[in-house]
């Protein structure tokens, strides 16, 4: 199967460390399809350049679609677009937080998240309370890392990031962390190994469990909202990014 992972993002070397865990997480018979949007903000860290990253990320998954991909990842923590890209697609669509929470949840009670600015941390308290993970999410923790600083080999994210994890299991009684940035992916094994707990990159269990429900023959629902997005007559630059959908009921 076809799996498109897109870096909703514009920094490329963030999409080679997303592609490489999505490939080490792939089955056998898996094609990985990374992709990083086009256009938009080279990070993502707040509310304004998850919208201005939206255009960009819907252009990709309305290509993937065109390619009969079998699924999507969204590989940005904050789950940015999930329910639109899920208009366009076929296949399932997850977003790497809400398939990293869900596993969280399976692996242990309680989990943390640790993640990247302080001022991205409400945008995973909300998701923590749209995907109903309130009774699982211990605590949401910022490292005050930007997301360009884990792209960058001098910088000293892992140690930071560590540092985190550690007050996050001896305050927040979680049994498990989950990792609140794509740009986080290559960390995973390591942290696990340094914490002995279960330490979730959502790029690599989001593949895993797009192949799962693939596997199973289950795709988005097309009943109600979730349906393809009806025809419309687009003014100015976003027409472009619009057209040639393959959405098969919009063209
Ligand atoms: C992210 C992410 O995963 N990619 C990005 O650009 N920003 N999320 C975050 N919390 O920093």
């Amino acid at each position: 199967m076809r799996i498109k992972v897109t870096n909703p993002n514009t920094t490329a070397g963030m999409t080679a460390t997303i592609a490489a865990a999505a490939r080490a997480a792939a089955g056998p018979g898996t094609e990985i399809l990374a992709a990083t949007s086009p256009t938009g903000p080279a990070s993502i860290e707040g509310h304004h350049d998850e919208a201005m990253s939206l255009p960009g990320l819907l252009a990709e998954v309305r290509a993937g679609e065109a390619e009969g991909v079998d699924g999507h990842v969204i590989a940005c923590f904050g789950d940015p677009g999930l329910l639109a890209a899920r208009e366009l697609a076929r296949g399932p669509v997850l977003g790497i937080a809400e398939a990293a929470m869900h596993a969280a949840s399976m692996l242990a009670t309680g989990f943390s998240v640790v993640t990247t600015l302080g001022r991205t941390r409400v945008i995973a308290e909300h998701l923590v309370r749209a995907y109903g993970m309130e009774r699982h999410c211990r605590r949401v923790r910022a490292t005050e890392l930007a997301v360009l600083e884990l792209d960058d080999p001098r910088s000293d994210a892992r140690r930071r990031i560590l540092d985190e994890c550690r007050r996050a299991l001896a305050e927040d009684g979680s049994g498990a962390i989950v990792l609140g940035c794509a740009g986080m992916a290559d960390l995973a094994r390591d942290l696990q190994g340094a914490l002995g707990v279960p330490v979730i990159d959502g790029v690599a269990v989001a593949v895993r469990f797009v192949e799962a429900l693939v596997a199973c023959g289950l795709g988005t629902s097309k009943r109600g909202d979730l349906a393809y997005p009806l025809p419309k007559a687009y003014t100015g630059p976003l027409a472009l990014l619009a057209s040639g959908s393959g959405v098969p009921d919009a063209a």
